[in-house]
């Protein structure tokens, strides 16, 4: 395959952007080959600077659920460009937005939008701060919050994936009210709130964890989580950036039962705009600005185009049957998966949950970043530049999703799952 103009670009952009790139991990330095710089796309595609076509599975880290560019979400925003692209004034389109939050993620009464999950995050841990009168927060090591300071500790992404331990810019002063404790470990957070728990305002977690590749919940985790918040007032967020209206349309709070106080979400309530949101326990969102003290704040925030496009999407994932038939695509990949990484003798270890899914190349049971880490990163790169290849554009990196959506055929999936045992095979 031919990739010399994406490498020309690359160039390019390395005189005007640092590493050449806007966000590190795109950068593919731990698949080892230059990036592929894209074009265009449609459904379940993208195309290159090259020409070259691919079925996609990162879906731009997630929110393209319905596939690139869903015809839609193109009218919605084509209708809302005639009228204005950004206001810094409040819409009805706003209101309708958050109404269609506040319907279908069951803990959130009330919503703030922002414009990334970085915003989200950094403003939930905030608001959690202001609320309780505390200053410290538990966080799990592996899990992403975005990249606001003090939530860089321990973070996974593009940390784990560029091997960087923690980061020059966050004060210690930032990092010395974060609490990092191993995920899925109930045990410690335990200690750690029996230790100090009249210090902590929050504990902030994926329910999911989707930035160390895909761990899920140990059975109780969650509902551990919750127990123990009550028990020393400490304010639950669960970081849906990535479940949110993913795993089930109420994300992971709907589909394991366990309600957090504060939600976060991300660019899925945009279909793949900038977007943010936080949201959670009117009791608790009422202490922000304007009705209450906690600051939070943003010119882009509700942006008219983001907003039309997630109403959008958020409609076409509220028809029935959406989620069941995300469900079966992702069981059919994960078989699929399966038989590839066993008939090939690879040393693999494979997690899903509903529509999103990780090969970790390792022999053990990933169940939290200590297991995860012990993956084979350049057996991964290997097989990333194998699938590639052939056709099949997975994430750069061990430590990310593969991600299947309403546009991705069972034919696409099956072709993902036979380039993977012809790859595999040969590694
Ligand atoms: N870890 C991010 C999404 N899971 C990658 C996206 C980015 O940093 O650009």
């Amino acid at each position: 395959m031919d990739h010399s103009r994406s490498s020309d670009l690359f160039a390019r952009a390395q005189r005007v952007i640092p590493g050449g790139v806007n966000s590190p991990v795109r950068a593919f330095k731990s698949v080892g080959i230059d990036p592929v710089f894209y074009e265009r796309a449609k459904g379940s595609r993208v195309w290159d600077a090259d020409g070259n076509e691919y079925m996609d599975f990162v879906a731009s880290w997630g929110p393209m659920i319905l596939g690139h560019a869903p015809d839609v979400v193109l009218d919605a925003v084509r209708e809302q460009l005639e009228r204005g692209t950004s206001y810094g004034a409040p819409t009805e389109i706003e209101v309708r937005a958050a109404e269609a939050v506040c319907e279908a993620v069951p803990s959130v009464e009330t919503v703030r939008m922002v414009s990334s999950g970085t915003e989200a995050t950094m403003s939930a841990i905030r608001l959690a701060r202001g609320y309780t009168g505390r200053e410290k927060f538990i966080k799990f090591d592996g899990n992403y919050h975005g990249h606001s300071d003090a939530l860089l500790v321990a973070a996974g992404s593009g940390l784990l994936t560029l091997g960087i331990p923690g980061t020059p810019g966050v004060t210690s002063g930032a990092a010395q009210d974060t609490i990092v404790l191993p995920y899925n470990d109930l045990d410690a957070v335990d200690a750690a709130l029996d230790a100090e728990g009249d210090k902590v305002a929050a504990i902030i977690v994926e329910p999911v964890a989707g930035n160390m590749g895909v761990v899920p919940p140990a059975e109780g985790f969650l509902a551990g989580l919750r127990d123990l918040c009550d028990v020393h007032g400490v304010v639950l967020i669960f970081d849906e950036v990535i479940t949110g209206f993913r795993i089930a349309r109420g994300g992971a709070q709907e589909r394991y039962g366990v309600m957090p106080d504060l939600t976060t979400l991300g660019k899925i309530i945009g279909a793949g705009f900038p977007v943010g949101a936080f949201g959670g326990k009117r009791e608790i969102m009422s202490r922000l600005a304007p009705v209450g003290p906690v600051y939070q704040a943003g010119t882009l925030s509700g942006n008219p185009i983001a907003m039309v496009a997630g109403l959008a999407l958020m409609a076409e994932l509220a028809k029935p049957g959406v989620y069941d038939e995300l469900e079966r695509k992702g069981a059919r990949l994960e078989s699929g998966l399966r038989a590839a990484a066993e008939s090939a003798g690879a040393n693999a270890f494979l997690t899903r949950v509903g529509a999103m899914a990780c090969m970790f190349f390792t022999g053990q049971q990933v169940t939290d970043w200590a297991t995860a880490s012990t993956s084979d990163t350049d057996l991964y790169a290997r097989y990333f530049r194998g699938m590639l290849d052939r056709g099949i554009m997975l994430a750069p990196s061990q430590y990310e999703a593969t991600f299947v959506g309403m546009a991705h055929s069972d034919a696409d999936i099956d072709a993902l799952t036979s380039a993977a045992h012809e790859v595999l095979s040969g590694l």
